[in-house]
């Protein structure tokens, strides 16, 4: 699997996303700061993307993955990315919509347009908590995509 970095609000989700690819158990646990989990996943704390001093941190932190991963929950209603922000990067860019279980489609469409407009190439509707598409994003990580 490739490596990847999630970037999203806080409370998003990431966390959780990460413990259902990893099938570990759910368990809420706040990130206090950037942390590896099971070798692949570096999960950041929603403050390194809403706070503009914590940017920076995210950017010297994402060198390390192989993929950006934008996350955004299909309850959140608001966008924090700023437009095109992957561009930042220079990484393969993608999104997952999190909490589809909590959303309705508009919902879900309003947040993959979010993750779009940062520039996601690809994005995938997940659900840490029932484990929907969390197959599908982990099989796309380990095939070899050429973006
Ligand atoms: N129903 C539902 N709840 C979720 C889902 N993902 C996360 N949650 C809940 O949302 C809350 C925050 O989830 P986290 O995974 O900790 O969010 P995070 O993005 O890691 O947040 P920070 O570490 O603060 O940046 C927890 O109470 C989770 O149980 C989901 O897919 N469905
Ligand atoms: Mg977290």
């Amino acid at each position: 699997m490739k490596s990847i970095i999630f970037v999203g609000t806080v409370g998003c989700g990431k966390t959780t996303l990460s413990q259902a690819m990893l099938g570990e158990e759910i368990r809420y646990q706040k990130t206090q700061s950037v942390l590896v989990r099971g070798q692949r996943i570096l999960d950041t704390p929603g403050e390194f993307l809403e706070r503009l001093d914590k940017r920076g941190a995210l950017m010297t932190t994402s060198v390390d993955a192989d993929v950006i991963v934008l996350a955004c929950s299909a309850i959140e209603g608001r966008n924090m990315f700023p437009p095109g922000y992957s561009g930042g990067f220079a990484k393969e860019c993608i999104g997952v919509v999190t909490k589809v279980d909590l959303a309705d489609e508009d919902q879900i469409k309003y947040a993959e347009e979010i993750l779009r407009l940062a520039g996601a190439q690809r994005i995938f509707r997940t659900s840490g908590i029932t484990g929907e598409g969390v197959k599908e994003f982990l099989d796309y990580l380990s095939e070899e995509n050429d973006v």
